[in-house]
């Protein structure tokens, strides 16, 4: 049996990640692969008040080095709590956004220097680093009526469209600098045109690594 994968699923509000975590963890099952799906920020007891903290409104004026900080304090959680002990124990792990979204949200998208992020990424993650990364692209108004349609909308969802677009430019500059990790999947297409692109490439890359 080959080592367990740490796969992420990556991109701007409302791009479809959810459906594609649920189609992922069905794919990866069927190969017989035990597997721990979670979330950033999130996944544990503390990351999930952090969550609160991050995307409510109680602190809307919170300082763009401290939204960094947090977003940290809560993978650093997630990866001693949560992520290792499941890699540890052979499961794949399946993370709805990682660190990626740190680079593209706090990085090209508050403006913080991408050597600060790539500096807490060496200290809070050690050489752990996703082995393939799905990203969901769309044009920002496409997803943000998506997310609107379905719940109000949270502190980042508030950010203007200039916001966005540094954003997934963001996302799209990391996945052209990192071919052999992301797969960039076309998230304006209609559900099952979405759903088809993720199965071809989580069972291609399973067939790589099987
Ligand atoms: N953040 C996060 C940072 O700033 N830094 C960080 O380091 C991290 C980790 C997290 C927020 O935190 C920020 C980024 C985010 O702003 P979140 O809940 O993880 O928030 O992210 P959201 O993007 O807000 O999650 P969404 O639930 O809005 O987006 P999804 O999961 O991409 O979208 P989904 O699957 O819920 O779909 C949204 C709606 O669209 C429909 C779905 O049915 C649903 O109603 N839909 C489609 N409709 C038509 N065609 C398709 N192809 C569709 N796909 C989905």
């Amino acid at each position: 049996m080959s080592r367990p994968r740490f796969i992420t699923v990556e991109g701007v509000e409302g791009a479809g990640k959810s459906t594609c975590m649920a189609l992922l963890e069905q794919r990866i099952l069927a190969r017989d692969h035990d597997v721990s799906v979670t979330r950033e920020p999130g996944g544990t007891a503390l990351g999930e008040t952090l969550r609160e903290l991050l995307l409510g409104h109680r602190h809307d004026g919170m300082g763009e080095d401290t939204e960094l900080l947090l977003m940290f304090a809560a993978r650093a959680e997630h990866l001693r709590v949560k992520i290792e002990p499941a890699l540890v124990r052979g499961e794949w792990v399946l993370c709805d956004r990682f660190t990626d979204a740190t680079y593209a949200y706090q990085g090209y998208g508050r403006g913080i220097e991408l050597s600060r992020i790539a500096f807490l990424e060496d200290w809070v993650q050690g050489d752990r680093r996703p082995d393939l990364t799905l990203l969901l692209d769309l044009p920002i108004e496409q997803g943000l009526q998506r997310a609107g349609k379905r719940s109000a909308p949270d502190r980042f969802e508030r950010q203007t469209l200039d916001f966005f677009e540094r954003v997934r430019q963001g996302y799209l500059e990391m996945a052209a600098s990192e071919p052999a990790r992301y797969r960039v999947i076309d998230a304006a297409q209609a559900l099952e045109k979405v759903s088809e692109q993720v199965v071809t490439v989580i069972d291609s890359y399973l067939d790589d690594v099987a």
